[in-house]
């Protein structure tokens, strides 16, 4: 048996490289074919806005970054799951906690799938919602700010893949996991997965002022691989639908033997019976260990908390609550059109594009037309729930996303193309080869009851000759199309960075306007702060120095200071004292081993520093700030462990 799978495996190897070959050539034909009239439509003139924010995951960066549409410029990078020197998130002592997990602290993290928050259905603009793939967290970016201002983790969870997508009204943001594991986890057999692993959704809720979160519950469901989710919107409002693949439980060569069933399932969850059930007291508390993180925006300084208890939920507990909808053949996304009424089964393996209706759904359960079970939750019957199917739009079905006119677009990564259907007749009514190997899609607003439609950008696995060679690796390429008319125009191709899987856009006003500027000095509670050069001050408590610095163009004050030794520990908590839109102020020193701070207006950040010679070491400001940026600098004096130089600090006179 053994000796027939790898055959069949490198068949299949062979097969998606040959077709991604032959896509390559295609490229040829279409280069440079820009015309005039496309390049108007992408030029935003200097000095004006972009209609539209594009919030695209940076994948294997972790982090998540923001663009303008149509010009496909990138505005900036929010550091979000990995350390980022570049403003020093995750280095400042204020910022470490954000990055505190169950394991301790981790540099690092994969972001998948950003969602914004939602009121009735509609975008509006307040948080941004992402999730941490590899050790399950799910993060909130505060839209103001754009600071990642709480962080949870997801425990009974691995590879927090089927994530994070809210409801209509951000009552909850979904995480569903990827891998299945044993829970609670413990030293067993990986042979004996089959049966004993189990698949954790979990329920996070957000409370609807603060935005704050807190796992509400977890359905611990089958050993399958959750992949991806959407929620159920308007009349499906109160569902939630997964993807599955390895509905076989294989636990090795998933390539061929998690292959293997005809059709894999959609779970179709009801939240809100479960919330009913355990808000009535059902499902039981069980052991976890699990990191809560919060940034605070008055004292500019992030807390983790590590949390003891889950409260998770057998779904057969709560009969009524969770279906399956048999879908071929291991499908990847999961998409809910605007109404509500269709969720499509992006089937990876599979000739047809599947599409459910969840009218028809309702009506198979109430029949009870079932077609058996699996571990004890009813599998609806395949026919009596399909709404239609796609023939043979393309090959390798990844995602789908909707626009305001009642037509769907669907990535094939095989075949290296966008198509554009018709929901309800399924007529294919265009399509559009993407460079190349298309991965998620994203019309603003797409994962709403409002799409906002005109342009849809497709996010692109492989970019080959798209760009100037950047030795073996490029960056990602993504491709923004107008989407208009009937025929969907190519307008521009553009870099991203790390690897988006999927990006939230929407249009620019909500955000725009309520875009924060500064923060208030009068507000910063931080515990170290100096809100004038009048409280600047050193304070020596056994081997801790605390620095309380302040920057202002043009310095740094206390700028001369004396007594340091070899084995302190030296925190220079600076406070940025301007009240002035975009004007931080960076602090280094020389031979730290960490990074700079970035430090906004009316903000403190402290950057801890163990000097380990002794000598005058100089630090300076590294953010170019006023014609004088070069003159804000000081100088440290670092001398021997033994040494009794007393503490002493000045700015604008000598150390006597
Ligand atoms: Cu959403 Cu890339 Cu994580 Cu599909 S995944 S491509
Ligand atoms: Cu402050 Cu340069």
């Amino acid at each position: 048996m053994k000796h027939i799978l790898k055959p069949i495996a490198s068949l299949v190897i062979v097969l998606v490289t040959f077709t991604s070959c032959n896509n390559t050539k295609k490229s040829g034909s279409n280069s440079g074919a820009l015309s005039s009239n496309v390049a108007e439509k992408v030029f935003v003139a200097p000095g004006e806005h972009d209609e539209f924010y594009a919030f695209i995951s940076g994948g294997y960066s972790g982090n998540l970054t923001v663009y303008g549409l149509p010009s496909g410029r990138m505005f900036k990078e929010i550091p979000v799951f990995s350390q980022f020197p570049t403003s020093g998130y995750g280095y400042s002592e204020e910022t470490k906690p954000m990055l505190n997990t169950s394991h301790g602290f981790i540099p690092w993290g994969d972001s998948h799938h950003p969602d914004i928050s939602q009121t009735n259905g509609e975008i509006d603009g307040r948080f941004i919602f992402i999730n941490e793939n590899n050790t399950p967290r799910i993060a909130k970016i505060d839209l103001q700010s754009f600071e990642t201002t709480e962080i949870i983790e997801v425990p009974n969870s691995a590879g927090n893949h089927s994530s994070s997508f809210v409801t209509e009204n951000t009552e909850y943001v979904v995480a569903g996991t990827r891998f299945s594991v044993p829970i609670p986890q413990r030293d067993m057999p990986i042979k004996d997965y089959k049966g004993n692993f189990q698949g954790a959704l979990s329920f996070i809720s957000v409370a609807p002022e603060t935005g704050d979160m807190d796992i509400k519950f977890q359905v611990l469901m089958p050993g399958f691989n959750y992949d991806l989710s959407h929620p159920g919107r308007g009349k499906s409002h109160g569902w939630f639908f997964f993807t599955t693949y390895n509905t076989e439980e294989a636990n090795t060569l998933l390539e061929v033997n998690a292959s293997q069933n005809d059709k894999d399932f959609i779970a179709a969850v009801n939240w809100k019976k479960i919330e009913e059930y355990v808000n009535n007291g059902g499902g039981k508390m069980m052991p976890a260990e699990y990191a809560h993180n919060v940034y605070d925006e008055h004292t500019h300084t992030a807390t983790s908390t590590i949390k003891k208890e889950v409260r998770v939920v057998n779904p057969t507990d709560v009969p009524g609550a969770v279906f399956f909808l048999p879908t071929p053949k291991s499908p990847h996304g999961c998409d809910v059109d605007p109404t509500g009424e269709y969720i499509v089964g992006n089937g990876k393996l599979s000739a047809n594009l599947t599409v459910h209706s969840f009218t028809k759904m309702l009506d198979a359960i109430e029949n009870e037309k079932f077609d058996g079970e699996a571990y004890g939750i009813p599998i609806l019957n395949f026919e009596d729930v399909l709404a239609g199917t796609v023939e043979q739009p393309g090959l390798g079905p990844l995602h789908t996303e909707f626009d305001d006119q009642g037509n769907a677009y669907t990535t094939f990564f095989i075949s290296s193309e966008v198509v554009k259907w018709k929901v309800g007749t399924w007529e294919v009514i265009d399509r559009k080869p993407t460079y190349y190997s298309v991965g998620h899609l994203t019309i603003p607003g797409g994962n709403s009851r409002k799409p906002q439609g005109k342009y849809m950008f497709a996010m692109n696995k492989i970019t080959k000759d798209r760009y100037l060679p950047t030795g073996p690796e490029m960056e990602h390429s993504a491709q923004l199309y107008d989407i208009s008319g009937d025929k969907m125009e190519l307008l521009l191709d553009f870099p991203t960075h790390g690897e988006p899987h999927y990006a939230a856009a929407m249009r620019a006003d909500l955000i725009k306007e309520r875009s924060r500027k500064i923060y208030n000095l009068d507000e910063n509670n931080h515990p170290y702060a100096a809100k004038s050069d009048a409280e600047t001050k050193v304070v020596r408590d056994g081997n801790e120095v605390h620095i309380y610095m302040t920057t202002i163009r043009s310095h740094f004050s206390p700028d001369n200071i004396e007594g340091i030794k070899v084995g302190d520990k030296v925190f220079f908590h600076v406070t940025n004292l301007e009240q002035d839109f975009d004007v931080p102020h960076g602090f280094a020193v020389l031979g730290q081993n960490t990074s700079e701070l970035l430090i906004m207006p009316g903000q403190t950040k402290t950057s801890v520093w163990e000097p380990t010679k002794v000598g005058v070491w100089p630090f300076y400001c590294t953010d170019f700030c006023s014609a004088l940026h070069q003159e804000m600098q000081g100088y440290i004096r670092v001398s021997p462990k033994n040494a009794d130089t007393p503490i002493k600090w000045s700015m604008g006179e000598d150390i006597e």
